[in-house]
């Protein structure tokens, strides 16, 4: 599907400033596609499309995610892990995208999960680190995703465990088993 229709798409669900997120994160995904060598138009479409659940019902994002058989496990957890696993679903079924690598890298983008794919990493970082992100130790991930996109994986994937325990929420299974997997990946 075209950029431009994903955007409109992405406009017309989102709130004003979600949609903002949306267009930095695409931004930095294409740079980092260009920078390790990932299909710059295929980080635009998974970028565009992350956070398409975002704004939906609890309601509806529990029916989505249940009419999957919850495959991933989310349902359990914070509501806030909803919405990867629903979006993919959206993305497959109202946008007809096949591509298994963007749907994956729209799934896990808030977990992260063992063994990300290239584009899975990118998403999952650009996230973190587009412009408008602003929480101490933002421009820390950042230096770090100028060189290596294992080493930005870990400065990420500890940098969200850490966050999550200090205000005390519970950890999924792919949150922890992506930073144990990172480790094994970087330096
Ligand atoms: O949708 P965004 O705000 O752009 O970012 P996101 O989808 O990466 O993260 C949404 C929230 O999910 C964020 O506040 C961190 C939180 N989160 C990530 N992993 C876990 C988690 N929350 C819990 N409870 N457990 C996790 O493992
Ligand atoms: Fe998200
Ligand atoms: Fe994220
Ligand atoms: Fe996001």
């Amino acid at each position: 599907m075209e950029p431009e229709r994903l955007k409109i798409e992405a406009e017309r669900r989102l709130p004003s400033g979600r949609y903002q997120h949306v267009l930095r994160v695409a931004e930095t995904a294409m740079i980092l596609a260009d920078r390790f060598g990932e299909d710059k138009e295929k980080a635009e479409t998974a970028a565009l499309l992350h956070d398409l659940a975002k704004a939906m019902p609890k309601e509806d994002l529990k029916r989505i995610v249940e009419s999957e058989g919850d495959p991933v496990a989310v349902l359990g957890f914070h509501h806030e892990l909803w919405h990867g696993p629903a979006g993919a679903v959206i993305a497959r079924d109202e946008f007809g995208i096949r591509d298994a690598d963007i749907l994956a890298a729209v799934r896990f983008h808030t977990t992260g999960r063992a063994g990300m794919s290239r584009l899975e990493k990118i998403i999952f970082i650009a996230d973190m680190i587009e412009p408008g992100r602003n929480f101490p130790g933002a421009d820390q991930l950042r230096e770090e995703a100028e060189r290596s996109l294992e080493d930005a994986l870990i400065a990420c994937s500890a940098h969200s465990l850490q966050y999550l325990a200090s205000v005390r929420a519970a950890i999924h299974p792919d949150t922890l088993r992506c930073y144990n997997d990172s480790l094994s990946q970087g330096k």
